[in-house]
């Protein structure tokens, strides 16, 4: 790979065989603490950097029920940066500037926008984050884009890697409360599939409520260059995870309620439930020759059991994960309430679909490996990193192993456990989802820190851990506390990231700005020096220069509907400068040679002052001006 990572100066095994105590490490400035810190512990990672070192990879997070991506360094475990996408962030103002707020709500449907129209919103302002993903190309990832599911509002998003700028949200049709999310693998990305979790009526108007047997499930194929749904497949029970082979021919699935329960002891009742695969090919024929039927403007074909789209494959009590190993070979189910992970062999998926094949034919290993198995990750050496929920621990097995074990060898796949604390979900391996998997680092993200750390009361981070996977031990060498919650992650090598330091002024993301500002006779980059009034409606163009900007002070009138334009003209690294109006509950962000916009109606008479919001000259505090509002007249 790219031998950028190269900058990396302490090397573990330089170190190892140069000291045995933590000597030279302290000397090279270890920043952070080891897990059960101390000279033996500290000097079994390379993963403390000194400072301003550069990290290797870029860690992309999720972040459950707080609806954000964050960027982490690894190994370093330093959070870099959050890409606010569900939520609504002070900070940034997304979810508030009107750049942001056409993302949020361009992509909802009808339905829905008269829900929240009479809630008194235009948007959702929350979002269940759980998997974030980059998109590939020849199996493996290309920098352009990340894609992330919304668990509460059914909706998937896209993220622009050469800006870290959520682009794209869609609201996807038909399904309910989008779940497992994975990108398609080869040739390239694509399709984002996006499973449905919760069954519901297909025509959900409220003319079927409890009738469970007429529930449905959705699989969605979207086009993630268009961000349009593709097609969608009803399933037979609900969909969990799901992930793409490195053929571009099938997708899979699991589901952990065949049995269509609505409660906890109907949906654990049976001794099996599914994994699903999806015969991708055969679906785009039938949409192609029209065999379809449309519903809310999406061709949906009907992959239920029989279904000549669809296999279901029977796989013991509520799998969870869905891991394409990179042998470009192995799919990994994890079997949640079973403690074996079952492993279907692509290359036995076609002859699942000739006449009376038997579904389980392609399983061709079925390790029991500990209690509650949730996650599967990899090292591209043959191994596989398999997370227990319930014994807090990561198992490593080795994929040969367990298929000689299926086939009768006697010969034990497991070849070491490694505490971690507490309650696992997922995991991740360096490069681990692509066929350039790399076998160096793992995060084990845990559920439940208990005592790991200081107290802070009732609500507790939870915990992600760093490990060294380079060895046949796991060696965890980073506890990393997190606010809810670090659900998944990839990481990625830096290689493969370049992003931009500074906005092209051409960039789409201000166009309609430019617009409307070219529809004024005013440039963006000038401003104007007057508001430009359009009946009740006010444009004001400022520019923002450290620590200036343009205008030191304007004059609306009391009910007018304020557009307030800022372009921030500086040009060098770094120099974001922000625009908040006190008491009006407006600020935004407005990076180098970024154009931002917020609306607002000034209902509030008297003085008001802005000022920049963003640290960023010796003169920050001096960077305002004043609002007036002219009243009413009575
Ligand atoms: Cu395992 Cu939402 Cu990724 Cu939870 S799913 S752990
Ligand atoms: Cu501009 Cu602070």
């Amino acid at each position: 790979m790219s031998d950028k990572g190269k900058s990396l100066t302490i090397n573990r095994r330089d170190l190892l065989g140069a000291t045995a105590g933590g000597a030279v490490l302290a000397a090279a400035g270890t920043g952070i603490l080891a897990s059960g810190a101390g000279p033996a512990r500290a000097a079994e990672g390379d993963f403390a950097l000194a400072p301003g070192e550069l990290d290797e990879y870029y860690g992309f997070w999720s972040s459950g029920q707080t609806g954000e991506v964050r960027i982490l360094g690894v190994p370093s475990m330093r959070e870099l940066m959050r890409i606010p996408v569900f939520n609504r962030c002070s900070a940034t103002g997304w979810g508030q500037t009107n750049e942001s707020l056409k993302v949020l709500t361009e992509g909802l449907l009808p339905e829905t926008k008269a829900y929240l129209a009479a809630q008194g919103k235009v948007t959702y302002d929350n979002g269940d984050l759980h998997h974030p993903h980059m998109s590939f190309t020849d199996g493996t990832y290309d920098g352009r884009y990340l894609f992330a599911n919304d668990k509460a509002n059914t909706r998937v998003a896209r993220i622009r890697c050469d800006v870290m700028k959520c682009d794209k949200i869609i609201e996807i049709p038909n399904a309910k409360d989008i779940h497992g999310l994975r990108p398609q693998k080869f040739p390239r990305t694509g399709y984002v599939f996006a499973n449905g979790e919760h069954e519901a009526p297909l025509v959900n108007d409220g003319t079927i409520l409890d009738k469970p047997e007429e529930y449905v499930n959705i699989f969605t194929a979207i086009d993630g260059d268009e961000m349009k749904v593709a097609w969608q497949v009803i399933v037979s029970g609900n969909l969990d995870n799901c992930d793409a082979d490195y053929q571009g021919k099938y997708a899979f699935a699991t589901s952990y309620n065949s049995e269509m329960g609505t409660n906890l002891a109907e949906m654990t009742e049976s001794e099996t439930d599914h994994a699903v695969i999806f015969d991708i090919k055969a679906i785009e024929e039938a949409v192609a020759a029209g065999d379809y039927q449309e519903l809310q403007g999406v061709p949906v074909v009907d992959g239920r059991k029989g279904s000549r789209f669809t296999r279901y494959v029977s796989i013991p009590n509520s799998p969870h994960g869905c891991n394409a190993a990179p042998d470009k070979r192995h799919i990994v189910i994890n079997g949640k309430l079973s403690p074996t992970v079952s492993v279907i062999d692509v290359e036995k998926v076609p002859a699942l679909f000739e006449e009376d094949a038997d579904p389980r034919s392609c399983i061709v290993a079925e390790p029991q490996l500990g209690l509650g198995p949730l996650h599967t990750a990899f090292d591209g050496k043959g191994n596989c990193f398999t997370t227990l929920f319930l014994d807090s621990q990561v198992a490593k097995w080795s994929m040969d192993k367990a298929i000689q074990a299926y086939g009768g060898a006697d010969v034990d796949p497991i070849i070491s456990k490694v505490d971690v604390h507490y309650q696992p979900g997922h995991n991740s391996t360096s490069m681990g989802e692509t066929a350039e998997a790399d076998g160096k680092w793992l995060i084990s993200m845990n559920k439940f820190s208990k005592d790991r750390f200081l107290n802070v009361g009732p609500l507790k981070p939870e915990n992600e851990q760093l490990i060294d996977i380079s060895g046949d031990e796991m060696k965890v060498v980073h506890d990393g506390p997190t606010f809810a919650e670090p659900h998944d992650s990839i990481i990625v090598h830096r290689s493969k990231v370049n992003p931009v330091t500074i906005w092209d002024r051409n960039d789409p993301t201000w166009e309609e700005a430019r617009q409307q500002a070219a529809a004024d006779g005013v440039d963006l980059e000038d401003g104007a020096d007057e508001p430009i009034r359009d009946g009740n409606k006010v444009r004001v163009y400022m520019t923002s220069v450290a620590p200036t900007f343009s205008l030191e002070k304007f004059t609306v009138k009391q009910g007018d509907e304020v557009t307030i334009y800022i372009t921030n003209l500086d040009d060098i690294d770094d120099l974001t400068h922000g625009f908040c109006l006190s008491n009006f509950g407006v600020a935004i962000e407005v990076a180098p040679q970024a154009t931002a916009s917020v609306t607002f109606v000034a209902e509030r008479p008297g003085v008001h002052w802005f000022y920049c919001q963003w640290f960023c000259h010796a003169l920050h505090m001096e960077m305002r001006g004043r609002m007036f509002v002219e009243p009413r007249a009575t």
